[in-house]
């Protein structure tokens, strides 16, 4: 019964190190004290420390290094994002879990989440890179009531609730390369993809993936990316709860969309600003057809990169690699 025994590993995390007793967990939840002892166990199997301290109780000591939903869970502060968490030790993508899982109507706010992606992906087919256990492999179902138009500016919101997050866990300053990029010293420790699910009605569901880099060493990653990726345990110099961060990303990522919903990109467009490395730089925007050079001025209340070249035009770019 996994509801008790998150239950159970909540109380035991909000006794922050006091012992909990047997006979008053079994009080509290209403069942027997050889069944508050299985719950224990189990959570002990599953990596939680918990030690009995004689007459006094359980305590926890340590969490398990998981993303698993009763780690997340009992200290989550969302009203909707993560309260259905899909995990998976080992999937291909959390985006095709995702996907699955919104044609079936689960609610808005579902997660999908992975230790390992064997087939993580980027924009356009690109592959990401998804060590087991090292990162956060995350996959947002979120149903909006806005029209298909307004889809694009979730990628940026995205990134602004995780670069909070990215600074609330460690300290850190991370930086906004448009459109998904998240960099820290100069190099990317975040993608982000969001993907659609539309009809004549409208959006049926977004599905906002994010990967975060969190504990990896440099041997952790590919050839291919170890050059141009960091990990927030390299940056910060110490293993970063990846829990924190998921807790911390969802809190951020619900706030956010919702002042979007309601009040619109504005508030949202001038923290993303803040955060942006890109804008008032000269950088080359490669596109699928042709590149363009000039001064990224700005985004538009539409998120959409204002690009001005050496001719004087402005260009509105809608998705691109920049470089800078
Ligand atoms: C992105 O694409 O940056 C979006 C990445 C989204 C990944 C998440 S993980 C959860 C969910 N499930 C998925 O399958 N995907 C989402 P793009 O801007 O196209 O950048 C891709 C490029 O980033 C690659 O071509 C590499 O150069 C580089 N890259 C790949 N893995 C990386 C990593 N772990 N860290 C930093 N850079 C990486």
């Amino acid at each position: 019964n996994i509801t008790v025994t998150n239950k159970l590993a909540q109380r035991l995390m909000e006794a922050s190190g006091e012992p909990v007793s047997g006979q008053q967990l079994a009080d509290e939840f209403g069942i027997s004290r050889t069944s508050v002892w299985k719950h224990i166990k189990d959570l002990q199997e599953k990596g939680y420390e918990i030690t009995s301290v004689k007459k006094k109780g359980y305590v926890l000591m340590g969490l398990p290094d998981s993303l698993e939903a009763s780690t997340i869970q009992p200290l989550l502060k969302t009203k909707r994002l993560g309260k259905t968490i899909e995990y998976r030790a080992s999937c291909e993508s959390t985006q095709i879990i995702a996907h699955q899982l919104a044609q079936t109507g689960v609610p808005d706010g579902t997660v999908a989440l992975a230790e390992e992606q064997t087939a993580g992906r980027g924009r356009m087919a690109r592959k990401w890179d998804s060590a087991y256990g090292k990162g956060v492999w995350m996959s947002i179902i979120l149903r909006p009531d806005v029209p298909i138009q307004r889809a694009p500016q979730f990628t940026l919101i995205a990134a602004v609730a995780v670069v909070r997050a990215i600074e609330e866990v460690t300290g850190l300053r991370p930086d906004i390369k448009w459109p998904n990029d998240i960099l820290v010293n100069g190099k990317k420790c975040t993608g982000i993809l969001t993907e659609l699910q539309s009809d004549a009605d409208g959006i049926q569901a977004l599905i906002i993936g994010i990967g975060l880099n969190a504990n990896q060493e440099p041997a952790d990653f590919s050839d291919e990316v170890r050059d141009i990726a960091t990990s927030l345990k390299m940056e910060s110099g110490g293993h970063v709860s990846r829990q924190e961060l998921v807790r911390s990303i969802l809190f951020y990522l619900e706030q956010y969309t919702e002042i979007y919903v309601k009040e619109g990109f504005g508030v949202l467009k001038l923290m993303w600003e803040s955060y942006s490395t890109t804008i008032g730089r000269k950088v080359r925007a490669r596109m699928a057809k042709e590149t363009l050079e000039g001064i990224a001025e700005g985004i538009t209340e539409d998120g959409v990169l204002q690009l001005r070249t050496a001719d004087g035009k402005l260009h509105g770019i809608y998705s691109a690699d920049i470089e800078m």
